[in-house]
């Protein structure tokens, strides 16, 4: 609770410096409310436990993100690609991302900064490999030397080749039951295996973590998942990662019932009309089908395995990528999740290591961006974006206001969050002009994405501004460009 209230406090210190710069001005002034904590996390992928700390303490915090997603925090294979995290041969807190006590020492600091943390769960699976080898702490693989964790029958061996597509399967069965991607399918059903799988999540709660993604629920039956987690001080956040896919035997709204899951249909609908320019797709409409209700959805714009596959829209281009993360903080479905990784031309590099294999730490602290040619490795630091900050500000003044039905002109979409803000985005190669009716008072406002109001004090705009008239807001936007107002950034 405490967090939510630092939180709180950080936005509002924001919108109340807005605030003053009103005093002066000849402006009728307006009561400006309370910006809510908005509920929005991040995935800082393959960031070492130290760096995720100061990251805590220096970006996230003050942008007022709630939560963040980290990697696999599990012992893993001794292996350079990233995927090494997702091949866990125990359950010791020992990890290319750094030790037990950085580990324990990032979450009180992320904590007391005010920053829920949720680990990525591997719990489906252990490594893939055949042969036993040293993990990454050095022990021999946990599963091949049963140290009192496992015994061969609490692994399904479906006798799959590496070849097989999971995706072909379209039994229950084989998805839940059967080796994924080669990787050794645990029992989830056996007792042992619940209580083992059960006491590892305990242990990072013990460590003050708020939750769990749980990687590849997808090919754990949610029966077994529910198992697990119904063990769990009431309150522990679980967001189950179900890849929603036609003709799929398994469907994420079976996870729904015990905590939210990743709603893959967000970014697949919100993504093309801002490729092709064409709005009158139900995509951004209300009409939203094959999604989970708002409460249970997590959204996002893409993730570390979307980036490197189906998502069309990612950091490789910038524009594109602010117009779709502001569209999915100005919108009211769904808790959103931002992504944060590092540019790469090999879909499996890891991230930067030392001679030890250990990831380099790395500080979004000091940039601002987006930076468009970034050389492999460096970080996209999303997260000190100013256009990204400026859209968690809009969102905590949106609050529960309700998103307004959407208008299009040419390239051009937009849409109000009653009385509270709007955004317009133009996604056409010319200067595009488009109208949002809006209930919010006639004045001048300062566009949040391209700055916000003028640190100066001097009553302007840092960026572009725009103005409300009558119940219409006016946004001449540059191709490309995205903009947001609300009552906070008023001039
Ligand atoms: C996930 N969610 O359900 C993760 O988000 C995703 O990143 C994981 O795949 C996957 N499920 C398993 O946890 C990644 C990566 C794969 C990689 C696996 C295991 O995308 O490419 O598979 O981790 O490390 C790799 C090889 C694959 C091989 C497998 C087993 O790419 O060719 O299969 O290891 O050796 C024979
Ligand atoms: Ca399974």
């Amino acid at each position: 609770m405490s967090g939510l209230r630092a939180r709180a406090g950080a936005v509002v210190a924001a919108v109340s410096a807005a605030v003053l710069l009103l005093a002066g001005c000849t402006q009728a002034s307006i009561e400006v409310p309370e910006p809510a904590a908005p509920d929005v996390g991040i995935q800082l992928f393959q960031l070492p436990w130290t760096s995720v700390a100061k990251e805590c303490e220096t970006t996230l915090a003050p942008a007022g993100i709630a939560w963040v997603l980290l990697s696999p925090a599990q012992e893993h294979i001794a292996a350079d690609e990233w995927w090494a995290s997702y091949q866990p041969v125990s359950y010791q807190l020992e990890s290319r991302l750094g030790t037990r006590d950085e580990f324990a020492d990032m979450v009180q600091r992320c904590n007391a900064a005010g920053v829920e943390v949720i680990a990525d769960a591997v719990i489906n699976h252990m490594t893939g490999q055949d042969e036993p080898g040293a993990g990454y702490a050095g022990t021999a693989y946990a599963h091949y030397d049963y140290p009192g964790l496992y015994t061969e029958s609490d692994f399904h061996r479906c006798g799959l080749t590496a070849n097989d597509d999971i995706q072909l399967y379209k039994n229950r069965e084989q998805v839940q039951n059967c080796e994924l991607v080669n990787l050794a399918d645990l029992d989830t059903a056996s007792p042992t295996v619940r209580a083992t799988i059960g006491a590892y999540l305990e242990d990072l709660l013990s460590l003050g973590v708020s939750g769990f993604r749980i990687d590849a629920a997808k090919h754990i039956p949610a029966t077994d998942v529910e198992a697990i987690v119904s063990q769990l001080p009431q309150g522990t956040r679980i967001m189950s990662e179900v890849i929603r896919g036609a003709g799929e035997p398994i469907a994420p709204e079976e996870y729904e019932g015990f905590g939210e899951v990743f709603e893959f249909t967000y970014a697949r609908e919100l993504t093309p009309p801002l490729e092709n320019g064409v709005f009158s797709d139900p995509v951004l409409s209300d009409d939203r089908p094959q999604q989970v209700p708002s409460e249970a959805a997590i959204v996002f714009v893409d993730n570390h395995d979307t980036e490197r596959g189906e998502a069309n829209v990612t950091a490789r281009d910038p524009q594109l990528y602010i117009i779709a993360n502001a569209l999915m903080l100005a919108d009211d479905y769904g808790t959103p999740v931002l992504y944060s990784g590092y540019a790469f031309s090999d879909r499996d590099s890891g991230a930067p290591t030392d001679a030890d294999g250990r990831v380099l730490d790395a500080s979004c602290a000091d940039t601002t961006g987006p930076v468009s040619d970034l050389a492999d490795g460096e970080r996209t630091c999303v997260q000190s974006w100013p256009a990204i900050r400026g859209m968690l500000e809009f969102r905590a003044m949106a609050g529960d206001a309700p998103r307004m039905p959407g208008v299009d002109s040419g390239d051009a979409y937009g849409f109000e969050r009653e009385g509270r803000g709007v955004v317009a985005v133009n996604v056409g190669d010319d200067i595009q002009s488009i109208e949002v009716p809006t209930t919010m008072p006639d004045g001048a406002y300062c566009d949040v994405i391209t700055g916000g109001p003028d640190a100066a004090g001097d009553g302007g705009c840092a960026g572009s501004e725009y103005s409300v008239s009558g119940g219409i807001a006016v946004f001449d936007l540059d191709p490309g460009a995205a903009a947001a107002i609300h009552l906070g950034s008023r001039r």
